[in-house]
């Protein structure tokens, strides 16, 4: 009986083979309902290579019996794949070592100093909260510079000195003044050129490395030999959105034969009537560069305020800041505060810097008798 009707059916098929056409095109048809978006999805994410991330945004399948595969590809991504940050949580206090605060050191660095990394690392804020980020000119000496930091850093991590969070080196997708002679870069007709051209390695700068958890951004120029080793905690200390410390120098005083100070940096300082009326005079696309007898501004320049006897805490409110040290909150940046490579109230890079962080309602201090230190050339 069973024999027979295994017959029955071979028979009845050899007799008319097409009628199995039906079955299988509709079984055909079924399969191509439920499996065709899995099996377009595999094919494309495969065409783009064998580098594809495991994880896939394919929208669910319509399928029946889909349900279960979209939290497969969920499982999939990587922990950090989707990442929440709360801003209002990010704190910038003046005791940024308890809360735990992150800071950003930025270096725009046309010349490799030793005496600046080995301040830089004496920093005595905890170097796992530190980021460090440079930019370099594409020129010689930037290769020259960005060379001689990467043998600092190999160094430095053979030691197992290296503790910083994080370290980027950027290499500058804009000009730079071809001679950094210290006669050539400081001539007044470049100035406009330069600061503009400074103004977007610091903009490319900042742009590129703050993060989700930056909250405080130390901007420490490359010649900035010496500092406080509580540099961080003193200048946050004050709990201003910007706050630049004094740049002096030291140098060997050849009438009283002994080793002394000078003001150095003249970018900070408080606007002047006469500065006001210079700017008002001056065509739109021009600017105002602080510390030449060209333009006298009459502007008190921070500079000129330092009291050797003085209590280091003074603070005083200013209109333009340089970049030697000067430490903000990462907020300001954040809300749009960057270095105009434009005349920007006729002013431009870290002067203009500071314009925009008060037009954006925050204020701007310096510390007179807080001194850093310039390399002496
Ligand atoms: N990425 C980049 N950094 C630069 C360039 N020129 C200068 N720097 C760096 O930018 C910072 C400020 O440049 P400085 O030439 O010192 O300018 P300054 O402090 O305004 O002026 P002086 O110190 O008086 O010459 C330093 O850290 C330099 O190493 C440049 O073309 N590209
Ligand atoms: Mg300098």
């Amino acid at each position: 009986m069973v024999n027979y009707s295994r017959n029955y059916y071979i028979n009845y098929i050899r007799r008319r083979p097409l009628a199995l056409l039906a079955p299988i095109t509709l079984l055909f048809v079924i399969y191509l309902f439920f499996f065709s978006s899995s099996s377009s999805s595999s094919s494309s994410s495969s065409s783009k290579g064998k580098q594809q991330t495991k994880y896939s945004y394919d929208t669910k399948s319509k399928g029946w019996f889909k349900s279960n595969k979209d939290s497969v590809i969920l499982k999939d991504l990587p922990k950090n794949h989707i990442s929440h940050y709360d801003l209002n949580k990010l704190s910038s206090t003046s005791d940024p070592l308890s809360k735990r605060e992150e800071v950003l050191i930025l270096t725009p660095m046309s010349k490799f100093l030793p005496a600046y990394w080995d301040n830089l690392n004496k920093l005595s804020y905890d170097h796992s909260l530190i980021s460090l980020g440079f930019i370099f000119p594409r020129t010689n000496e930037g290769d020259e510079a960005l060379k001689e930091l990467e043998n600092a850093l190999k160094e430095a991590k053979a030691a197992n000195k290296l503790k910083f969070k994080k370290i980027t080196l950027l290499r500058q997708d804009s000009n730079s003044l071809k001679s950094q002679s210290e006669k050539d870069r400081h001539a007044f007709k470049v100035q406009k050129d330069r600061r503009s051209m400074m103004a977007l390695a610091r903009n490319s700068l900042v742009f590129t490395t703050i993060s989700p958890s930056t909250s405080w951004v130390l901007w420490l120029d490359a010649d900035i030999v010496e500092t406080l080793p509580t540099l961080i905690q003193d200048l946050a200390g004050h709990n201003k959105p910007v706050l630049s410390a004094n740049v002096y120098q030291r140098y060997f005083d050849q009438d009283t034969k002994q080793d002394s100070i000078r003001p150095y940096d003249f970018n900070n300082w408080v606007e002047s009537e006469e500065g006001l009326k210079i700017a008002n005079s001056l065509p739109e696309d021009e600017i105002i560069v602080e510390g030449y007898a060209e333009m006298a501004t009459y502007r008190p320049l921070m500079a000129h305020f330092y009291d050797a006897n003085g209590d280091a805490n003074t603070e005083m409110a200013l209109d333009g800041v340089g970049g030697g040290a000067v430490l903000v909150k990462a907020d300001v940046h954040r809300d749009g505060a960057m270095f105009p490579s434009f005349p920007f109230y006729h002013l431009i890079e870290t002067e203009g810097f500071a314009k925009m962080a008060k037009r954006l309602g925050y204020e701007v201090f310096g510390l007179p008798n807080y001194l850093v230190y310039h390399h002496n050339e």
